[in-house]
């Protein structure tokens, strides 16, 4: 079969100086349903996340525990980060650690070609420095300290003290790349999403670029500059290198051309970062530019950004050992717009747990499954007649997946799942007024039931398909007590542009019982 279009996204890849909270994972989630609904589509694609594990705040903390930094990461990336993989229902390709020969050997041909073609020089450098930014911070981000910090410099973003850095450092000439930067937002208006990140760089790169320190002499945790083994990268350019050492960048170039450019999703705090220094050092390296930046949202507690310093972090684990890994996804997903800040409550995620997936989706395919069930011995009959109110189902169907793919192109993951949900407050309404139970009395209704129940369980195939990518497990179950394994196939193999297409779903299939999807919370404890 020949590969479809590529689609190569990416996470960051998160500082393994602690645990994850929710807001690591939800980051994660929003790749990971883009990756799968591109998958499902037939799209030719690859999703990368992974662990940032060199540098000072990793160095810091592992010595703060008393293990070596390569102890201190081997154990959170096996106790934590792995695990969390399988807590969220990840379907990642591929798990990269800074720490991986082959990122580092691929990283150490990256920066020599820069430092032979001329991008690297050295100087002395001194700057005010964030261990949690992992930055020299820009006079816009500096603050005065004020209580226990006062008379000091602190960071805007960690409100902690800065640290003064005096020292010998190699420099990316990255000023050179400030015309070039703007010519490509220009050209690309959707290359840094949404708008207000767009704004944000170009405002940011208007100003004038500076030249970028990239390499550090005080401590060792890091790659060893390959001209000079006194130095090791700064830990950002390190980092950002990750997204192209994962697929090959020297050492496998067939499969590099197969996958870069990518998509990266990253929140909006490091989205200079990726907009700015990462385009300049692949512009450096004759390589082209990613295909897109997509800055999200925080997750904030109290107003401030969920966060391990400030100790407000929420275990991802804490809300899927009692609703589920699918109920984690679909709340994260639907209750905020990608791109924007958003409060987590658990009496928001409960409320949109019983209303949405339980009494909403779960219980339309329970009640559905069981009628056929009880009036056709579990065959899925063949549709008689239609009518108006059959035909309106089957429109809305078709205008949801159109509507949802659409929305996905833009990253507009919440719009999608509305636009699926459409279907499901369709459909319920739909069962509730042509009253199948009511016809199934009624012997010279047969017809008419047999139309109704295939017009809902052909809707419900369509729903699996569609919401596949954001409850996976939910739509696996609903799948198999569908009874269409045999004739269509395995839910992943359906092809989801074509979901909307009315009339997939053969009549004469078996189905099978359906435990609740979405069990009341309650029992499921
Ligand atoms: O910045 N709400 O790692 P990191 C939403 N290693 N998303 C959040 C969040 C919150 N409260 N807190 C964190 C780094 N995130 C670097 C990245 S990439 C080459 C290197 C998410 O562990 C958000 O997407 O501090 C953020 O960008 C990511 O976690 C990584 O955070």
């Amino acid at each position: 079969m020949p590969a479809g279009r590529p689609f190569y996204i990416t996470t960051p890849i998160f500082y393994v100086n602690d645990v994850p909270h929710i807001g690591h994972a939800y980051a994660e989630v929003a790749a990971d349903v883009l990756a799968r609904w591109h998958r499902q589509a037939g799209d030719d694609t690859w999703l990368l996340t992974g662990t940032d594990e060199h540098g000072q705040k990793i160095l810091r903390t592992a010595t703060a525990n008393g293990a070596t930094p390569k102890e201190w990461t081997d154990r959170l990336v096996a106790e934590a980060w792995h695990p969390l993989l399988k807590t969220i229902d990840m379907s990642n390709d591929d798990f990269i650690r800074t720490t991986d020969e082959r990122h580092e050997s691929a990283v150490k041909a990256f920066i020599s070609k820069l430092h032979d073609d001329g991008f690297i020089y050295e100087a002395e450098y001194g700057g005010l420095y964030c261990v949690g930014c992992e930055e020299f911070k820009p006079e816009s981000e500096i603050l005065d300290g004020d209580g226990e910090f006062a008379g000091q410099k602190v960071c805007a973003i960690h409100g902690r003290p800065l640290e003064l850095l005096q020292e010998k450092n190699y420099f990316f000439r990255m000023s050179q790349f400030q015309q070039q930067l703007l010519d490509l937002y220009k050209e690309r208006p959707d290359f840094v999403q949404p708008e207000s990140a767009r704004n944000e760089v170009v405002a940011f790169v208007s100003q004038g670029l500076q030249d970028l320190s990239i390499s550090r002499s005080t401590f060792d945790w890091g790659i060893p500059l390959p001209w000079d083994e006194s130095h090791v990268l700064y830990v950002w350019v390190d980092a950002l290198l990750n997204y192209i050492t994962a697929i090959g960048y020297g050492a496998d170039s067939a499969n590099f051309e197969r996958r870069w450019p990518a998509y990266h999703l990253v929140g909006k705090d490091i989205l200079r970062f990726h907009a700015v220094i990462w385009p300049a050092l692949l512009l450096a390296a004759g390589l082209e530019v990613p295909a897109g930046v997509f800055g999200t949202g925080w997750l904030l507690v109290g107003g401030e950004k969920m966060s391990k310093s400030k100790l407000t972090g929420i275990a991802p684990s804490e809300i899927t050992d009692t609703f589920g890994s699918d109920a984690f996804r679909y709340y994260f997903m639907r209750a905020i717009s990608l791109g924007q800040d958003g409060s987590f409550s658990w009496e928001d995620l409960a409320a949109r747990y019983q209303a949405e997936l339980a009494n909403g989706f779960g219980n339309l395919a329970s009640r559905v499954v069981a009628m056929v069930r009880r009036y056709f011995d579990g065959v899925v009959p063949a549709s008689g007649a239609v009518q108006a109110a059959d035909e309106a189902v089957a429109a809305t169907v078709a205008a949801a997946a159109a509507a949802a793919d659409a929305a996905i192109e833009r990253f507009a993951v919440h719009e999608a799942i509305a636009a699926v949900w459409e279907i499901v407050d369709v459909l319920n309404g739909y069962v509730t007024e042509q009253e199948p139970w009511a016809l199934a009395k009624d012997e010279t209704q047969r017809d008419r039931l047999a139309t109704v129940l295939y017009t809902a369980a052909e809707g419900l195939r369509a729903l699996a398909v569609l919401l596949s990518p954001v409850i996976p497990k939910a739509t696996t179950k609903l799948w198999s007590a569908l009874g269409v394994e045999g004739a269509l196939g395995a839910l992943a193999a359906q092809p989801l542009r074509d979901a909307g297409r009315w009339g997939r779903l053969p009549a004469g299939v078996v189905v099978g019982e359906l435990e609740a999807l979405f069990p009341r919370i309650d029992d499921a404890r």
